[in-house]
C-alpha cells in the first residue's frame, strides 16, 4: 500500500463568516453575506452568521482541539470587512490583531496557519459600487491582500487568494442563491473575470511585498461525466466542464480563456477587449487548492436546446443541461458520493500544469447527525465519506500526482451559507445553544488516520 510522503500536510478548514460571529465587534463592518442573510427568504430559517460558532471569542479552544486531533495545518479565512472595513481606505488594526492572535496560537500548538484572503465576505460598500461586476473591486482586493500580507507575513505559512471564484460568480451573480443574490445570466462571467483579475493583482502585490510563503488559489472543481457516449451528452459534459472548471483553470494555468465557453455564453467580444488582463491572471503561482465534494453526470436536454435565458441557473448559456441521478449514494446536500472523481480532477489539473503542487483544500460531507444518550456523535456516514476520500488521495499519490496535503471540511459544524445551520459538515459538533464542542466519531477517525500515516 502506498504511504503518504512524510511531509504530507494534514489539515482542517473553516471560513470567517461561517464560524466567527462577532459581526459588529472591534470595527468589523457589514459584508454582502450579512446583508444577504438578513434579506427574508434567502437563508433557511432566517439564520445569519451573527453568532455562528462564536469562534471570534473561542478560537483558542478551537485551536487546542486541532492540536488534540494532531493536525499539521489550519486553513481559515480572513474577513476583509475586519481588516479594511469599508473595502477601501482605512485599515482596522484590531482586525489584523485578531488574525495574528489566531495564527500565533496555531504556531504555539505546532499547527501551520494557511490563510484564505477571500471566502465570500465582500465589504458591503464595494458591492454597492458594483461588486465583482466592477473592475475596481479587483484593485481593492489586491490592496487588501497587500495590507494583510505585510501585516501577517511573518506568521502565515501559505496564502490562498480566493476561495472558489466559481461560487462567487455563478452562485452569486447567476443562480442568485449566494450573496449578492443577483440573477444576471451570462453577465456573471464578468464577475468571474474580475475575481480572476483580483487574484492576479493580489499575487503581484504579495510578491512585491517579499517573503517566502507560497501563494495560490482555491477552486471548487467538478468531476464531470457524460451520461452516455452520444454526441449530445458529450456536448453537455463539455459545456458543464467548461463553465465549472475550464473557465477558471485555463486563464490561471494557460493564460487563455476557453474559446468554446465564451462562444456558448456570447461573451467572446467582452473578453477580447480585456485580453491584456490574461498575463496578470496567469501570474505564476506556487500551488493550486482544489475543493472537491462530488462528481456530476450530465446529459443534453431532450429537445437538444441548451439555453433558455429566462432561467436563473449556475450554467448560464447552457441552462437546460440535465444532471442525471446515477443511483450513487448521496449526502444530505443531495450530492452524489464519488471518491474516484477526486482523483480525476487532480489528474485534470496536473495535465494542464504538470508538476504544480496540488492541495485538497476542502473535502467533506453533511449528514443529519444525532447525539447519543452518552453525548457521543456516531457519524458513521461522515466517517465513511472521509475514509473513502482519504483513500482516493492515496490513489492520487500512488499515481504520481503531486498532491501535497489534504484539508478536511470542516473542523466545526458551521453556517452553511444558504442552508444556515441546518447542514452540519463538522468533524467536531457545535451545540449552538451552549457553544459546546464535541469531537465526533469522524474526528477521532481522522486523528487516528493521521497518526497512523505519520508512523
Ligand atoms: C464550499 N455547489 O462551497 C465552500 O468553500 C464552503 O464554504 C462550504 O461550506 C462547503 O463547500 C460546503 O458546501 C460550495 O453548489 C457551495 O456546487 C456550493 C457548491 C460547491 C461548493
Amino acid at each position: 500500500m502506498t504511504t503518504f510522503p512524510a511531509d504530507f500536510v494534514w489539515g482542517t478548514a473553516t471560513a470567517s463568516y461561517q464560524i466567527e460571529g462577532a459581526v459588529a465587534e472591534d470595527g468589523r463592518r457589514p459584508s454582502t453575506w450579512d446583508t444577504f442573510a438578513r434579506t427574508p427568504g434567502k437563508v433557511w430559517n432566517g439564520d445569519t452568521g451573527d453568532v455562528a460558532c462564536d469562534h471570534y471569542h473561542r478560537f483558542a479552544e478551537d485551536v487546542a482541539i486541532m492540536a488534540d486531533l494532531g493536525v499539521d495545518a489550519y486553513r481559515f479565512s480572513v474577513a476583509w470587512p475586519r481588516v479594511v472595513p469599508e473595502g477601501t481606505g482605512a485599515v482596522n488594526q484590531a482586525g489584523l490583531d485578531f488574525y495574528r492572535r489566531v495564527a500565533e496560537t496555531c504556531l504555539e500548538h505546532g499547527v501551520q496557519p494557511y490563510v484564505t484572503l477571500y471566502h465570500w465576505d465582500l465589504p458591503q460598500p464595494l458591492e454597492d459600487a458594483g461588486g465583482w461586476l466592477s473592475r475596481s473591486t479587483a484593485e481593492a482586493f489586491a490592496e487588501y491582500a497587500r495590507i494583510t500580507h505585510e501585516a501577517l507575513g511573518d506568521v502565515i505559512g501559505s496564502w490562498i487568494t480566493l476561495n472558489e471564484p466559481w461560487c462567487s460568480a455563478l452562485l452569486g451573480y447567476a443562480a442568485g442563491v449566494h450573496a449578492p443574490g443577483q440573477q444576471l445570466g451570462t453577465r456573471s462571467l464578468e464577475a468571474a473575470h474580475h475575481l480572476l483579475l483580483g487574484h492576479g493583482l493580489a499575487v503581484q502585490a504579495m510578491r512585491a511585498d517579499g517573503g517566502e510563503a507560497p501563494l495560490g488559489i482555491t477552486l471548487n472543481l467538478h468531476a464531470v461525466r457524460a451520461a452516455s457516449d452520444s454526441e449530445a451528452d458529450l456536448e453537455a459534459a463539455r459545456r458543464y466542464d467548461g463553465l465549472g472548471n475550464r473557465l477558471f483553470l485555463d486563464p490561471l494555468l494557460r493564460g487563455a480563456y476557453p474559446e468554446d465557453v465564451l462562444a456558448d455564453t456570447g461573451t467572446t467580444e467582452w473578453f477580447a477587449e480585456r485580453s491584456d488582463d490574461l498575463a496578470t491572471i496567469a501570474e505564476p503561482i506556487d500551488f493550486i487548492g482544489i475543493n472537491y465534494y462530488s462528481a456530476h453526470t450530465v446529459a443534453a436536454p431532450e429537445d437538444g436546446r441548451f439555453s433558455d435565458p429566462s432561467l436563473p441557473t449556475p450554467t448560464p448559456g447552457s441552462e437546460r443541461v440535465v444532471t442525471v441521478d446515477t443511483g450513487a449514494e448521496k449526502t444530505q446536500m443531495g450530492w452524489e458520493i464519488h471518491p474516484d472523481g477526486l482523483v480525476d480532477v487532480l489528474a485534470q489539473v496536473h495535465a494542464l500544469a504538470p508538476g504544480l503542487p496540488l492541495y485538497v483544500t476542502e473535502n467533506g460531507s453533511a449528514w443529519p447527525d444525532e447525539v447519543g444518550p452518552d453525548g457521543r456523535v456516531e457519524d458513521e456516514d461522515r466517517r465513511r465519506y472521509l475514509e473513502a476520500h482519504l483513500e482516493a488521495c492515496r490513489e492520487a499519490v500512488a499515481r504520481g500526482l503531486p498532491l501535497k496535503g489534504y484539508f478536511c471540511w470542516s473542523l466545526l459544524d458551521n453556517f452553511e451559507w444558504a442552508f444556515g445551520y441546518d447542514r452540519r459538515f463538522g468533524i467536531v459538533r457545535v451545540d449552538y445553544e451552549t457553544q459546546q464542542r464535541t469531537v465526533k466519531r469522524s474526528g477521532e477517525f481522522y486523528r487516528d488516520f493521521v497518526a497512523r500515516e505519520r508512523g
